[in-house]
């Protein structure tokens, strides 16, 4: 609502400082809303990070709030200079706040992924009809994985069995998740011998949200372990039963061209956007724009259709499971409802801002909120039951014909699209370099051995408006691959960089000499698209099957690998980034890092953990930078495994790989 003249004089309110755009973002349809956006007075994200100055207490992570007795700030110049009222130190501080992180991040996939096999259990039992089993072969592969018996018996039976295993990752109270079957063994020494093999999720969150209390543990080593202990029980866990489930009910993806960016939209269409990450509400609203009353109820508004586009993650899932285009990412959710032409938005859970709920309501736009967890004040809600998944997508559709039929305001839209090819699940990374009779990771580690591929990063997650949007993340993956790194992508990185073009076999020739031969041969661009940020487990199983094939080390931590998020935002980021430290990965971020500097804890992220065999985190907000102490990292573990001298290919035949696994 707009304040009158008179209130707003009463008030005195300060005039907004409007950003500067061309420092803003590298993503024109973006920079081109934002214009809009100044011209129509809407306010966005970007405007309130330029008057929002960052609390500098906050952004080292120095503030406690635990407790009554505080807030405590220990701002003082030497860290060590002061304490709590309660005598926490700024360790037991920075790793609290830190595990808080870890916690929130961690539940949300982790409820992400329970949701997940709550609809499988239904399907499997059969009080869900609208969703079936679309991938046998990859449940049956699931199931092996974990032990199950799969020969001969009922596809049904299996999905049962597998239920009731997988239910194990959220609620057991002892022993292993699951998925602990598919961590390397020397990984999982490791874990084992610190004591972080997740038990069930529920319980590392509840245990790592009762460390963090206060007067419990205040010991910033022993609460690092728990963080680890709860990331892994995401990464291993939540996270990799939401992929796993998705991908028996949806379908595994395998390359399918698609088109991003904000001339996805189309003017003469009506325009439904999903935006969220849970892939449900998205597969049943696909089903509702391809209905045939519906269609004909668009046409009778004067539509041409209805046009689906994506957004953020469950937008990279879609974008990667079935090609559904995909408009922008985290930072273009507020700047695509500028152009006017989106009829409906609907949201599920996570990354949504509460600022679309003004901006929609400048451009006529219908916001609809879906999930019981996720309401927003300003937002009309339309509940999505899994049992009856159209009543809430047939729903969004028809008020978006609605709004169609309504619209005053002229539309504008950016002109801009860019094909690219997404969609490389590991399943299908091993079938495109193995070929159809020896799917393996053989002929990728065989490169690496061979240093025509130098290693493999994993760069990943959100964009945020207190860096240059999409900037970041197009720099470092371009000198990557220009050095020979083979880079995997999730998430808003996925988007920025298929922006950009990158998702073209053709980029290329933007590699270097090594890592462009390879995918001249394979055919495949030098940037993997694997799909949302809960399949960053597919990273991690990449990961396990390289180190599986042999030649590269016998653990996670040995490969010449590592991983970025060089805009971060979220606390699923920071969940992320600490399983990926704990699988045995360097992993850097960029923007900030919310800890002080020449601190206890900072020493034992950034060095410590590493030395007791896990990976460690690392922090530069420069992309260039950050490439360097990747490659950097990269070529430390070359050279651990006596490949740091580029070495002609030897092509192994049966005996010699058997004895090379043999090692
Ligand atoms: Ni990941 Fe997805 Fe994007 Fe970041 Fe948000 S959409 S789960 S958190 S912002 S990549
Ligand atoms: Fe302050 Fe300690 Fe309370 Fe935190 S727990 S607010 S440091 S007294």
């Amino acid at each position: 609502m707009r304040m009158d003249e008179e209130e707003k004089k009463e008030k005195k309110v300060i005039p907004m400082k409007r950003v500067n755009i061309k420092e803003t973002t590298i993503c024109e349809s973006t920079a081109q809303m934002l214009e809009k956006a100044q011209r129509d007075g809407v306010e966005t994200a970007f405007d309130r990070a330029v008057n929002m100055k960052a609390c500098p207490i906050g952004a080292d992570s120095a503030c406690c709030k635990h407790c009554a007795m505080g807030p405590c700030r220990l701002i003082a110049k030497d860290p060590y200079e002061r304490v709590g009222v309660c005598g926490a130190t700024i360790d037991t501080i920075m790793s609290r706040n830190f595990a808080r992180m870890v916690a929130s991040g961690a539940a949300a996939h982790i409820d992400h992924g329970m949701t997940m096999l709550d609809v499988f259990r239904e399907v499997v039992n059969g009080n869900i009809k609208d969703y079936t089993i679309k991938d046998p072969i990859k449940l049956e592969e699931v199931a092996k994985s974990v032990g199950i018996e799969t020969d001969g018996r009922e596809i049904r039976d299996i999905a049962t069995d597998l239920y009731k295993e997988l239910e194990r990752t959220y609620t057991q109270v002892e022993g292993e998740i699951p998925f602990a079957s598919r961590v390397p063994p020397k990984t999982l020494e490791t874990w084992r011998k610190h004591g972080v093999v997740p038990r069930g999720a529920m319980r590392e969150i509840m245990e790592l949200m009762h460390r963090s209390h206060m007067g419990v543990d205040q010991h910033y080593a022993n609460i690092t372990h728990q963080c680890s202990r709860t990331a892994l029980a995401d990464g291993w866990g939540g996270s990799m039963v939401a992929t796993e489930i998705s991908d028996i009910l949806y379908g595994t993806p395998t390359p399918v061209r698609a088109e991003v960016d904000m001339g996805c939209l189309k003017e003469d269409q009506v325009n439904i956007i999903i935006h969220g990450h849970e892939p449900n509400l998205f597969e049943s609203i696909l089903e509702s724009v391809n209905d045939p009353t519906l269609v004909k109820a668009a046409k009778d508004a004067g539509a041409e259709g209805i046009n689906l586009v994506g957004m953020c993650c469950s937008g990279a899932e879609m974008l990667s499971r079935h090609g559904i285009p995909h408009a922008g990412n985290f930072m273009s959710t507020e700047a695509i409802l500028v152009t006017g032409a989106v009829d409906a938005l609907g949201v599920d859970v996570q990354c949504i801002k509460q600022g679309l709920v003004k901006v929609a309501e400048c451009y006529g736009t219908k916001l609809f909120t879906t999930n019981p967890r996720a309401h927003i004040e300003g937002a009309e809600h339309i509940e999505f039951k899994e049992h009856e998944p159209r009543e809430c997508t047939d729903k969004i559709v028809e008020m978006a014909i609605v709004r169609f039929r309504n619209r005053k305001l002229p539309v504008e839209i950016p002109k801009l699209t860019t094909m690219g090819i997404h969609g490389f699940s590991h399943e299908y990374i091993n079938y495109m370099l193995g070929g159809t009779f020896r799917a393996s990771y053989t002929p990728l580690n065989d490169n690496i051995i061979n240093g025509r591929i130098r290693g493999v990063a994993g760069v990943v997650g959100c964009t945020n408006p207190r860096v240059k949007h999409d900037w970041v993340h197009v720099e470092l993956v371009k000198e990557l691959i220009k050095n020979d790194v083979l880079v995997l992508q999730t998430g808003c990185s996925q988007i920025s960089l298929a922006k950009a073009g990158l998702y073209k076999p053709e980029a290329a020739h933007l590699a270097g000499a090594g890592l462009r031969e390879v995918c001249e041969t394979v055919g495949m661009p030098p940037v993997l698209g694997v799909g949302s940020c809960v399949d960053n487990s597919r990273i991690l199983i990449a990961a396990a099957e390289m180190v599986k094939v042999g030649g590269l080390g016998e653990s996670i931590a040995d490969l010449p690998a590592a991983g970025a998020a060089p805009e971060w935002m979220s606390e699923k980021a920071i969940s992320i980034g600490q399983y990926f430290v704990a699988s045995g990965v360097y992993t850097v971020f960029g923007v900030t890092f919310p800890i002080v500097e020449e601190t206890k804890f900072h020493k034992l992220l950034f060095e410590g953990l590493e030395e007791l065999g896990y990976g460690k985190w690392g922090f530069t907000a420069d992309p260039y930078e950050m490439a360097r102490l990747m490659i950097e990292h990269i070529d430390k573990k070359r050279k651990a495994l006596g490949i740091d001298k580029a070495r002609e290919r030897v092509l192994f035949d049966m005996a010699a790989r058997r004895e090379l696994e043999a090692v």
